[in-house]
């Protein structure tokens, strides 16, 4: 039996949280267009099985993109993401252009990943989007970086090479424990989940800096026989990003809560009423004890 904790590390929007869900076949890490979607680390446990027999377990941390953070809760997701690279099996370093040398973000990453021993892979993302030209020379910059253990070039939305990536990285994996049960993929509770597929929604329906000043808290989750019943509060940073969330008539939170409520119902297997708040709380992404009170602490 082989075993290890694989970091997936990257810049915003590359792709991180899409390489996460395919890998477990389930969406378990929400996914948008906007950078700075993930804010906790997500876990997702893969076992393989051979002959139905576990014969591998990876459990795969997908991380917040580093990024140079403008408040405290920007410093809380990097520092999440670069202590994470300090502390697993492996690494999937994710990267979706060309590398831009030492100042960008991605040179910033590579000087903290050349301080780990874990053994390290590059993925690069979005294949399908790059043109086999540019996608040799990000592979043969990398490659000349010496410092890759394999090379893999993904595309997280159709699983193109996923397979592939597994293989090499099983590989990488020592002897080691189950850590989890063979069936298990996630160790965030419903509740948590829940509250993620809700801010997914807002950030897909809102535009500029409203989405990224919310924070969603769930309040009550009661699980009846035939219903569950979830009350969420969405806080916002002014007054005036509550009314455009709310929109004209309540039209835009109806429209947030009924397609979180449908992609609620399909993942619990179970009817959902829905029903969401919005309060403000000023300045919460710099006050420490906002923060950790959403649920952005470390828990590791
Ligand atoms: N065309 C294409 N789009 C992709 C691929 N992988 C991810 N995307 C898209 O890229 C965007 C960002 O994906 P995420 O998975 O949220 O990226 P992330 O790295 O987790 O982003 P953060 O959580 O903000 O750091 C989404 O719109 C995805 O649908 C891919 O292989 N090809
Ligand atoms: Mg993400």
């Amino acid at each position: 039996m082989k075993s290890g904790f694989v970091g997936i590390v990257g810049r915003p929007n590359v792709g991180k949280s899409s390489l996460l869900n395919c890998i477990l076949g389930e969406k378990i890490a929400i996914t948008t267009d906007k950078p700075q979607t993930t804010r906790n680390n997500i876990r997702g446990i893969y076992t393989r099985k051979d002959g139905g027999e576990a014969v591998c377990q990876m459990v795969f941390i997908d991380t917040p993109g580093i990024h140079k953070p403008k408040n405290k809760l920007g410093s809380f997701m990097t520092d999440s993401a670069v202590g994470t690279m300090k502390e697993v099996d492996a690494i999937l370093f994710l990267v979706d252009s060309p590398y831009e040398g030492e100042a960008s973000g991605d040179g910033y990453i590579l000087n903290i990943l050349k301080q780990s021993s874990a053994p390290k892979l590059l993925v690069i993302n979005k294949i399908d989007k790059l043109e086999p030209d540019v996608y040799e020379s990000i592979y043969s910059a990398y490659e000349r970086m010496g410092m890759f253990d394999a090379i893999v070039g993904t595309n997280a939305l159709t699983g193109k090479n996923v397979p592939y990536l597994l293989e090499t990285l099983e590989k990488h994996m020592q002897e080691g424990p189950m850590f989890f049960p063979e069936d298990m993929i996630t160790d965030h509770p419903e509740r948590f989940l829940a509250s993620e597929i809700i801010r997914e929604k807002l950030l897909m329906y809102l535009e500029d800096e409203v989405p990224h000043g919310v924070a969603v808290t769930i309040e009550n989750y009661q699980e009846l026989p035939d219903i569950t019943r979830i009350s969420a509060v969405i806080y916002c940073e002014r007054q005036s990003h509550k009314g455009i969330i709310i929109g004209k008539g309540g039209r835009k939170l109806k429209g947030v809560g009924k397609s979180a409520r449908e992609e609620l119902e399909a993942l619990l297997g179970t009817k959902v009423y829905l029903e969401t708040f919005v309060k403000v709380k000023e300045g919460w992404r710099d006050s420490e004890a906002a923060i950790g009170n959403f649920g952005y602490r470390r828990e590791n």
